[in-house]
């Protein structure tokens, strides 16, 4: 046996990512108009610095899904088949899943995130309230296919994407996402997907604004993790944070804005910026129920059923794959 084996696989899982996401800051920095991706803001601080976005008084999503989860638990559970198993893709709090958990009848539950460790914690902390429920993490990139545990082979399947983490894809890849959701999940697949909605500009700019500075904090700390696991020299007192509401494109760009002229080196590279020069780190796409509607069915889906809050702020819907 190789008593190494395990440092050895971290170390060389930590190469990988360290790499990858070196590749990607490279690459994107050096485009015109200089972007980040934002899958890079989920660091251990990005993580924690989301959850407090969560908690916002200007931040109306997570409160305003989980009243629709909580308002329409039964009628959701009523399109859940019994005995299926429930793939949750980028399992983050357990909150919301656990409303579904306590009003289906599942046999399993497949939470799938790229990080492990969190997962496993996770499904521990679920272990003990839900004894009679097979719990099998998958640690994968669900933006890319990855294979579903065999224990599930035989179950129906149900995928859970609340959030409105669908509204952080361009309109591109928020339909391969769910072509490729539909091809994991099989025949008869059925699916439960939190959208956000289009709305008062205020109320939108105010969400990705906050006067308490958590977004910029957030926004900031991608720059704060290339200097960590990159060697990158930002200044972060040289950004600033502004989130704008581009409304022929129906999203929400965040921005970080050079406050002056400087250079930047990262990993033997220099990246130069103008003085308001920004870097692109974020669309979150605003949809109408109608847009949603639209792609839904150009991906392969039939929207069942959709709810919305009262004030049409947040949408919750069942989507059934379509023949
Ligand atoms: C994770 N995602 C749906 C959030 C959003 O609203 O687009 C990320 C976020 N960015 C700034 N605030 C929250």
């Amino acid at each position: 046996m190789n008593v190494h084996a395990p440092a050895l696989a971290k170390a060389h899982e930590f190469d990988e990512r360290t790499s990858a996401f070196a590749g990607d800051v490279i690459e994107d920095l050096a485009q015109h108009p200089k972007r980040l991706s934002p899958k890079y803001f989920y660091d251990a601080t990005g993580s924690e610095l989301f959850e407090q976005i969560t908690r916002l008084p200007e931040y109306y999503p997570t409160r305003t899904e989980l009243g629709i989860l909580r308002a329409r638990a039964s009628e959701i559970a009523a399109i859940v088949p019994k005995g299926a198993a429930l793939v949750e893709f980028g399992a983050g709090a357990s909150t919301k899943v656990r409303l579904l958990l306590e009003h289906c009848d599942l046999a399993a539950y497949v939470p799938v995130d790229i990080s492990g460790d969190f997962l496993n914690a996770q499904a521990d902390a679920l272990r003990k309230d839900f004894p009679g429920l097979a719990i099998y993490p998958v640690a994968a990139d669900f933006t890319t296919p990855f294979d579903l545990p065999a224990a599930v082979a035989g179950m129906p399947k149900v995928g859970f994407f609340p959030g409105s983490t669908l509204g952080n894809f361009e309109p591109h890849e928020a339909c391969a996402f769910l072509r490729s959701a539909r091809e994991i999940l099989g025949r008869a697949a059925r699916m439960v997907i939190g959208v956000d909605l289009e709305k008062n500009e205020r109320v939108l700019y105010d969400a990705y604004n906050d006067a308490a500075g958590v977004t910029a904090r957030f926004n900031l700390n991608v720059l704060a993790r290339i200097n960590r696991e990159l060697g990158g020299n930002f200044d972060l007192s040289a950004f600033m944070h502004r989130s704008i509401y581009n409304r022929e494109r129906h999203r929400i760009e965040m921005h970080l804005i050079a406050r002056k002229a400087q250079t930047v080196r990262i990993l033997g590279r220099s990246f130069s910026f103008r003085p308001g020069e920004t870097i692109h780190t974020e669309s979150s796409y605003k949809y109408s129920l109608e847009r949603f509607g639209a792609l839904a069915r150009g991906s392969g889906w039939t929207v069942r059923e959709s709810w919305t809050d009262d004030e049409k702020m947040f949408s919750v819907h069942a989507l059934v794959a379509s023949d």
